[in-house]
Formats: structure tokens, sequence, C-alpha cells
């Protein structure tokens, strides 16, 4: 329910920085802006805030006789008792529930989901605040109708982005007077949304005070609570990973050294994943272990829960520690192995006065760390373990290409017996059995992980909500007269897949067919970008969209991220977002693998999307101005497109060559692979799609046969 929408970070990404969080930094310059120029209006937008009430909502008008829908929660008795709860929190006025856990991952475990249990909105993202009287919930447009069904009549709805929709702090600013209190668990807020929200609270004297008791968990039963995920741990063998943790270890001292740190606290799983060459199972879709790691000069630290005893002795040889877990009598490079819970009390141990050296912590990091040690000891910076897992070593690239094979043969595979269904009628296929058969072929692959997020299949109309995922609510069967978006990805030892293609199995419309030709333009135009290093990819982004453009179309989402490898499906850097500056992008670099996703969705009709995941490579250029190396894209994932949708005289000569060239190498890698295996029905599928398309396409074809006409005509004259 939480990966609703797991293919699409790069909306959450631009919803992020381009529309109103009720708690982004981005935001507080807006709010300035608003301030200064409309003063005078303010008071009375004051008044309107105070006024807000649930009864706005439609089922929540008093004598409205509206069903209430299944999935509403009762919520009365768990805001009671998590107001009872702040007297004793230093007289609290109001308490704030963000979506985030301990490690600002993307998905949360069950554990984890609070914003879920005091409000029942089960969206992916959202603040919940509750003051001694009112309960409010932020959420973005993705989830206004969800948020409205969810939510019972407690609770207010701000739909962020909608005009008249305060910003949290606005709405506490409306409702508490100065020297208020405002309470949040810092553990679970990001160190900028901690920062904003006090900022914009100075004004009229209200605090934000922080509490190591978190009210949510105190008043929520053990019983009703998911456990504290303790998920399996394997060791990821240096024959995918590429490098041991040792070598890990010593770059990452160097990078310390370089910026004169002693010391890096590491918050992301994904980092401590990738440090440890460990693989975990706490969080859907990631394998991840929730877990904090402290690196030093001397020593390095590893949090984690071994409630279950999943530090097997394996492990404990791999970590070169003793089974206790405490290094001692060791020599050598060791990991010394601590309960989760003393992360943060060591990371105020590492206060030192006396050292002109700082401790990195990432922006990411919650402001709990942050505040941990003397802001002065600080350094607040990327982690650097964001750049040396984005930039793949040669065994993970070499492993990531042959996942992307492997990953391209069972879709292929998959979408041909789909095809050869639906068209003869012979079976019936709705979103969600096809999503799960899908898998099913994926998890017969060599290395197969099970999946990297919730399969977006999605019929016809279903196609243009951009965050769908399957539900039986609106689960459609596949038809011959309608599209079909299939988003989808694996988790492989080797490598992290992500694919989406689109499908018409029948006759689509002309306007289908123009809207997929300039999405597959735009996806190809990207992938023949040749840029100098140093370019992000909010510069180049444009190129994807300039086919959509030039006939007045878009698509409200980013074109693409980078992926990991046997990690998230979604990381950074890099970022492709066109307009959106976050501190998260960094410029491309040979080595990383990233997604090409433009797309073209038409209201209740029907969705385009294709994804491709590339590598960035050396290009090879006559030139190399300014002394710099010139970089491109090569594409990995390999399964071909459509070819009755494709318009091909909308294609330039370009296009149509790099289009040749993929499909005749996604017949060199993966139908050899098929054709080895017997599976002669997915070559035969790959074969009627990847014919070799003359440069000028059809208006090329038609030119050539005019003028053979015109020269049989003339020499009949003649
Ligand atoms: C919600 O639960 C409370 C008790 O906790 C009950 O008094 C109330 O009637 C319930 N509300 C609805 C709408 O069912
Ligand atoms: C934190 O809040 C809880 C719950 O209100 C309270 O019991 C506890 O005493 C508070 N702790 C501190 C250090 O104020
Ligand atoms: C890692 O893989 C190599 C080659 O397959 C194998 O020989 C070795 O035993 C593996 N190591 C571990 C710890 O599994
Ligand atoms: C983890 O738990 C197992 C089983 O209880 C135990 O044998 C092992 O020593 C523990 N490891 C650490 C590092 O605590
Ligand atoms: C850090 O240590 C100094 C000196 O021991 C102390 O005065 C200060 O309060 C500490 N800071 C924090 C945030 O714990
Ligand atoms: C989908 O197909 C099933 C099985 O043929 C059929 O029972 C059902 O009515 C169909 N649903 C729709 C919405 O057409
Ligand atoms: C580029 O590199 C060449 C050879 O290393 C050097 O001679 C030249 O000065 C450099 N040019 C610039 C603009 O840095
Ligand atoms: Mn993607």
């Amino acid at each position: 329910m939480k990966i609703l929408e797991a293919c699409f970070l790069v909306i959450v990404i631009t919803a992020a920085t381009v529309n109103s969080s009720p708690i982004a930094d981005h935001d507080l310059s807006n709010e300035k802006n608003v301030h200064r120029n409309h003063h005078r209006t303010r008071r009375a937008t004051e008044n309107e805030y105070r006024r807000m009430s649930p009864s706005d909502r439609p089922k929540c008008k008093s004598g409205s006789t509206m069903p209430r829908p299944p999935n509403e929660v009762n919520t009365t008795s768990r805001l009671q008792k998590l107001r009872a709860l702040f007297p004793a929190y230093d007289g609290i006025k109001a308490y704030y529930i963000p979506t985030e856990d301990a490690h600002q991952s993307e998905y949360v475990a069950a554990h984890d989901e609070r914003r879920v249990y005091i409000s029942g909105f089960s969206g992916s993202a959202g603040t919940a605040v509750v003051t001694e009287d009112k309960a409010a919930l932020w959420t973005d447009g993705r989830y206004f109708l969800q948020a409205e069904a969810e939510l019972d009549c407690n609770w207010i709805l701000m739909k962020q982005g909608e005009t008249g929709v305060p910003s949290s702090t606005e709405w506490l600013g409306s409702l508490l007077s100065a020297g208020d209190k405002v309470g949040a668990n810092p553990t679970l807020m990001p160190i900028d949304s901690w920062q904003v929200i006090e900022n914009r609270m100075k004004d009229k004297s209200i605090s934000l005070i922080g509490n190591s008791t978190d009210l949510v968990d105190e008043i929520w039963p053990d019983s009703e609570r998911p456990a504290f995920p303790n998920g399996d741990i394997i060791i990821l063998n240096t024959t995918f990973s590429g490098k041991s943790w040792k070598d890990k270890v010593t770059e990452l001292r160097k990078k310390m050294a370089d910026k004169n740190t002693r010391a890096l606290f590491v918050t992301a799983l994904d980092e401590t994943a990738w440090l440890f060459n460990l693989r975990g199972s706490d969080i859907a879709y990631n394998p991840f272990f929730i877990s904090y790691a402290i690196v030093e000069e001397n020593n390095v630290r590893f949090y984690l829960s071994n409630k279950t005893g999943r530090l097997t002795p394996k492990i404990a040889v791999h970590l070169s520690t003793g089974t206790t877990g405490d290094c001692s009598g060791k020599t050598g490079i060791c990991v010394q192995v601590k309960p989760y819970e003393d992360a943060l009390s060591d990371m105020k141990n590492l206060n030192d006065t006396s050292s002109t050296k700082k401790v990195w912590i990432s922006p990411a990091s919650s402001y709990a760390v942050y505040s941990s040690i003397p802001a002065s000891q600080v350094l607040k910076e990327r982690s650097p373990i964001q750049l040396l897992k984005a930039v793949k070593n040669q065994v993970e690239r070499d492993g990531y290409e042959r996942c992307q094979i492997r990953d391209s043969a069972a879709l292929i595979e998959f979408l041909a017996m789909l095809e050869k269904d639906v068209k003869s009628g012979s079976k019936q296929w709705n979103e969600i059995s096809a999503a799960s058969k899908l898998e099913e072929y994926r998890r017969m692959q060599q290395y197969n992980m099970g999946l990297s997020f919730n399969t977006i299949s999605a019929v016809g109309s279903n196609g243009a909500v951009i965050h769908y995922s399957p539900a039986p609510s609106t689960n459609k069967n596949l038809t011959t007269t309608e599209m079909y978006l299939l988003d989808s990805g694996g988790q492989y030892l080797d490598g992290t897949t992500d694919v989406t293609r689109t499908l018409h199995f029948g006759t689509p419309t002309e306007e289908m067919k123009q809207a997929y030709t300039r999405v597959l333009m735009g996806a190809i135009n990207l992938a023949m970008m040749i840029w100098p290093e140093g370019t992000y990819g909010r510069e180049i982004d444009s190129a994807a969209r300039a086919p959509l453009w030039s006939y007045g179309w878009n698509y409200r989402h980013g074109t693409g991220h980078g992926i990991g490898a046997f990690l998230s499906v979604h990381e950074g850097p890099p970022y492709t977002v066109y307009k959106a500056y976050s501190v998260r992008d960094g410029p491309f670099a040979a080595g990383m693998f990233l997604s090409i996703e433009p797309g073209y969705y038409e209201p209740d009709q029907f969705g385009v999307r294709l994804e491709t995941i590339v590598m960035v490579v050396k290009a090879n250029t006559p030139n190399n101005f300014g002394n710099k190396t010139y970089l491109t894209f090569k594409p990995v994932t390999l399964v071909p497109f459509e070819t009755h949708l494709i318009k091909y005289d909308l294609l330039d000569d370009k296009q149509t060559k790099w289009l040749n060239d993929y499909h005749a190498e996604c017949m060199e890698k993966v139908g050899k692979v098929l054709q080895a295996a017997g599976k002669t029905e997915a070559y035969k599928w790959m074969e009627a799609r990847v014919q070799q398309i003359s440069t000028s396409g059809q208006a090329f074809l038609t030119a050539n046969m005019l003028l053979a006409f015109c020269l049989v005509v003339i020499s009949r004259v003649l």
C-alpha cells in the first residue's frame, strides 16, 4: 500500500521541489514573498485558516447522508490518547507526525507508518498535525481522493497546492498564541524541515521542541503495531559488489581526510547496505536492514538490531568481528557491531571541542543526528557514499548489463504470451493477473531476489493516472482496443531493473500513435545526447520533452532517476528533472546508470510511458573543448518498441538510425538468449519488432516508389 507509486520517485521529486510541500524549504521563500506582497489580505486569510473544519468536507457536513467509505479509519480514540500526552510533553499545544522514518527512507517499514496509524491515510506522502482540538493532514494532488475516503471526520484535509490552503505553520500560526510550544520527534524529521518550521514560527514566538519519546509510539499498542522488521541478512559476494567493504572504508577515509573530518555518520539504509556488502529484507522491494554506521579514522561501528540472531557467525567472519561484535583481540580492520538504540548516544559522544576536525553528516539526516553535537563541529554535506555508490565499478557494470538481459528476456517472454492471449481472446487477462504473471517470469530468472517496486499495470484510462497501481476496485481487463502501460522491475544479486513499455494489442487510434511516437522521439533524443562532463540532468531534460512541446504536449513528472546495484530502484545522484534544483542532484559521470522515461497522459483515455535504463559512457567526439570529457548514454534495457504504434515519418534520420541500432542490439543480446533457450514464441515476437527501417522512414520509401514509377513511365515514353 505504501509502495503505490514506487516507480514514481521522479514525480515525487517534482512534487517536492515544485509543489508546496508543507514543510519543504523552497516553500519558505514563497511564503516570505506572499507576506511582503499581500500584507493587507493576511488577517482575513488567517481568520479563514482558523475557521477551517472537517465539516468543509462533503461527507462530514452536518446532516450529510453520504455513506462512510469502507476504508475510513475511526481515529477518535487514537487522537484522544495522543492529546492526553501533551501536558507531560512540556505542555505542547500541537504535535507533528511526518511520513518519514529515522533514515529518511523512500519507503518505510509497516512498523514505522506512524502517520498512517494516527490519521488512517495510507498514501505515501503527507504530514499530520494534531492540536488540542483539531487535526489536519496535508497531502498532494495524487492523493486527494484517497485521503478524502480514508480520513474520518476528525480531520481537515489540506489539499497542497490549491488556493486558500495554508502551510502547516500558517495554520498553526492562526490557532496558537505567543509562547506556545509545538512538539515533534526530531529523529523522524529531516534537518531542513525542522529548521523551516522553527524559523517560520519564530515570528509568532511559537517554539518547536523535541522529546526523545515519540507520542505515536506511546499510544500504538504492540498488539496492533507491526513488529520491528528484523529480516534476514545476506552477504553480497564481491563477485557482485566488485569491492570489499574494507576497500570501501579505505576510500571513505580518504574522502573524509580531504574534508578534514574525523567521523562520518551514515544514516541512509542503502548506504549501510552498500558499505558492508550486506543485503536485508526489512523494507518491501528494498534489500535493506534498519541500521546506522559510524566510520572513523580508526574504527567502524555498525548499529542494528540482532533480536532474531540474524547476525550469523558467517556475517561475523565477513565483518571480521568477534561473535560478540566487539572487535576485542582483533588486529586489522574490523567492524564493531552495536545495538541499534546506541547510535544516537554514540553520536553525542563524538562531541569533541578540542578537535579541529569535523563530523560529516548528510543533509538528509534527521534533526536528532544534527543536534547531537554543536553545529560548529558538523560538516553537513552530501554523504561521500552517494557518489561512490552511484558510479558503478567494472564488476557492477558487467553484472548490470547481464541482469538487464535476463530481465528483458523475462519481460519479452511474458509480453509475447500476453499478446497472443489478448489478441486471440483465448484467455482473459486483467491488470492484476498480468502483473502477478510477470512476477512469476521474473522470479524464474537467475539471481532474482523479487521485485524492485509494485508493478504499475494500467489499461486505458488507468494509464493516465500517473501514480496508478492496480487494485481490485479499479482493475480493468486487457483488451484489443485500449492501450496497456506496464512499468515494472526486479531485484537481482547483480543489479536492479526498471522498465516501462506501452502496448496496444489491436488497431491504435491516430492520437495514440502520435503520442507514442513523440514519447519515443523524446526518449531517443535524450539517449543520443552528448554533453561535457559536469552537466546536470535538469540541463538536458528538455531534449526528451522537445518532440512533445512542439505539439503542445508535456508530462508532469521528471525524465529520469539514478538506479542502484541491488539497492533502491531510485537513487541519486543523478536525477533528470526539468527545472528542479535539488540538493540531491549531481552531475552525470561515466559509470552511472539511470532511467530515461518520458511520457504523455491523455486524461480519462490512455497513458504512454517508455522507460529504458542507460549507462553513462564516454562519447567519441572529434574535439574536447575545455579539455573536458564528453559523455553520452548507452542503453542497457533491451526490450523492442511497438512498431505499429510508431509513425515513422515523424522520426528524423538520426532517430531512425538509433532505433535500428537499438533493435539490432536487442536481437543480438536478448534474441540470442531466447533462441538458445528454445523460446520460439518470444523470439518471433521480437523478430516482428526489430525490422530495420530505412532512414527516411515511410516518406523515403514513398519517394523511392514514386521515383521508380516515374522511371518506368519515362522509360515507356522513351
Ligand atoms: C469512533 O469511535 C468512537 C469510540 O472510540 C465512537 O464513540 C464513535 O461513535 C466512532 N465514530 C464513528 C463514526 O463510528
Ligand atoms: C517527553 O514526553 C513524554 C510524553 O508526554 C513525557 O512522559 C516525558 O517526560 C517527556 N520527556 C522529557 C525529557 O520531557
Ligand atoms: C563468492 O563467489 C565465489 C565465486 O563464485 C566463490 O568461490 C566464493 O565461495 C563466494 N564467497 C562466498 C563468501 O560466498
Ligand atoms: C546475534 O545473535 C546471535 C544469536 O543470538 C548470537 O549468536 C550472536 O553472537 C549475535 N551477534 C552479535 C554481534 O550480537
Ligand atoms: C559538547 O561538549 C561541550 C564541552 O564538553 C559542552 O559544553 C556542550 O554542551 C556539548 N554540546 C552538545 C550539543 O552536547
Ligand atoms: C473481465 O473479464 C471477466 C472474465 O471474462 C468478466 O467476467 C468481466 O465481466 C470482465 N470485466 C469487465 C469490466 O469487462
Ligand atoms: C588541454 O590539455 C593540453 C594537453 O594536456 C594542454 O596543453 C592545454 O593547455 C590544455 N588546455 C586547456 C584549455 O586547459
Ligand atoms: Mn523508473
